[in-house]
Order: structure tokens, then C-alpha cells, then sequence
């Protein structure tokens, strides 16, 4: 009986907090929050813009040819980060150009477009409090010679033209970037079991 009241008591109080929650994200950017609300147990905290920050993160064919994408998934989960999205395929030149919009004038680009492009690479969105720096952190620098160990470039590769993964550089950069790469019903609001442990925002 009491925990029949109880939940009566939560169902009630769940439709005035998703209203609130409901003001609060809509000053957050969309494409970081997906389209896709989860319909049930949205109030919890990983409603939060704070954890709920996204990052676009892409193995390239040089990681997917040398089967490092389990690896480089594992470290992703490994720090507590949650998957939003995931997929294969094999990129187009028209893709590649915008996402690597600066960098077309580049001397190097010919090579960049050629090597991104000679096979498919493995795409993700993952999701937590401040994942985009986060992230680079974990991917390591630019050029793998100057990448510490520890970080994916530092452990898996040596040579700039190779460095197995890509990161986006920034909150706006992600934001671009994940718009670019996948649509929003490709993307899942969910909540991980393990969030009240991971995080306390
Ligand atoms: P990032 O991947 O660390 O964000 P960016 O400067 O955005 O670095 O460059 C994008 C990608 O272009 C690099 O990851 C690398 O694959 C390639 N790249 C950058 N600089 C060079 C270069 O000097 N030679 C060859 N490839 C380069
Ligand atoms: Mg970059």
C-alpha cells in the first residue's frame, strides 16, 4: 500500500519536473541533446546539459584496418562515457570536405581526403560532462610523435599522416560535426544503470 502511494506520489511529481527540465533544455543547443527524448524516466540526471554534452569521435580506416576499434571503444566506456551513436561506412569526398572544411587549402589535403576516404571508418557520438575536452585529452595530439603514451594517437601510431582517430576540437565544433554525420533519429537519449555512480551533477 505505501509503495503504491509512493509511486503515486512520483508519477505526479515526474510531469511538473519534466516541464522544468523541458525550459532548461531548450536553452541547450540540439543537435548536443539528440531529437530523440526517451520517453520513459527522462528526469533523471543525465537530463542535465551539463552531463549531457556530445562529442563526434571516428576511427579511421587506418584504425579499422588494424582492428583497434574494439580498443578505442573500450576506452570510451572505460571512463565512464556513454555511446549515443554508432556506425560504418565509407566516406564521400563531399563529406569529407566539410567536415574538414578549413583544412581544403591545405597542402596536405589531397593525401587527407585520398587516405580518409580508401576505407571505411567507424563513427560515434558519446555523451558525459565535458566530453569534447575530455576526449581530445584521450585521443592525444595531433601529430602521434608529440602524442604521450597513454593517449590512443601516443599508443597506436607515429606519423601524423596515420593517427587512427579523429576528435572534435570544441562545443561547436562537436555540434557541427555530429549534424553533419548523423541525423537525429540516429542518435538515442538513454539512461545508463550505472549514472548515479559515475556522476553526481
Ligand atoms: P586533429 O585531428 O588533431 O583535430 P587537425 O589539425 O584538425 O588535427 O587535422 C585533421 C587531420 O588532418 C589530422 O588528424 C591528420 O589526419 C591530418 N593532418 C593534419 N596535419 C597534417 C600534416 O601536416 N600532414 C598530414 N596530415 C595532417
Ligand atoms: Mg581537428
Amino acid at each position: 500500500m505505501l509503495r503504491c502511494i509512493i509511486k503515486k506520489i512520483l508519477q505526479h511529481s515526474y510531469v511538473g519536473e519534466q516541464g522544468t527540465s523541458k525550459g532548461l533544455l531548450s536553452a541547450f543547443p540540439t543537435a548536443l541533446l539528440g531529437e530523440h527524448r526517451a520517453a520513459v524516466g527522462h528526469r533523471s540526471k543525465s537530463s542535465l546539459p551539463e552531463v549531457r554534452e556530445r562529442t563526434l569521435i571516428a576511427v579511421k580506416p587506418d584504425g579499422v584496418h588494424r582492428r583497434l576499434v574494439g580498443q578505442i571503444i573500450q576506452r570510451f566506456e572505460q571512463r565512464g562515457f556513454k555511446l549515443v551513436g554508432l556506425k560504418m561506412l565509407q566516406v564521400s569526398e563531399d563529406l569529407l570536405s566539410q567536415h574538414y572544411i578549413e583544412l581544403r587549402t591545405k597542402p596536405f589535403y589531397p593525401r587527407l581526403q585520398q587516405y580518409m576516404t580508401s576505407g571505411p571508418v567507424v563513427v560515434m557520438v558519446w555523451e558525459g560532462h565535458k566530453v569534447v575536452q575530455t576526449s581530445r585529452v584521450m585521443v592525444g595530439h595531433t601529430n602521434p610523435a608529440e602524442a604521450s603514451a597513454g593517449t590512443v594517437r601516443g599508443d597506436f601510431s607515429f606519423h601524423v599522416s596515420r593517427n587512427v582517430v579523429h576528435a572534435s576540437d570544441s562545443l561547436e565544433g562537436a555540434q557541427r560535426e555530429i549534424q553533419l554525420w548523423f541525423k537525429g533519429r540516429e542518435l538515442l537519449n538513454w539512461d545508463c544503470c550505472d549514472q548515479s555512480n559515475t556522476c553526481d551533477v
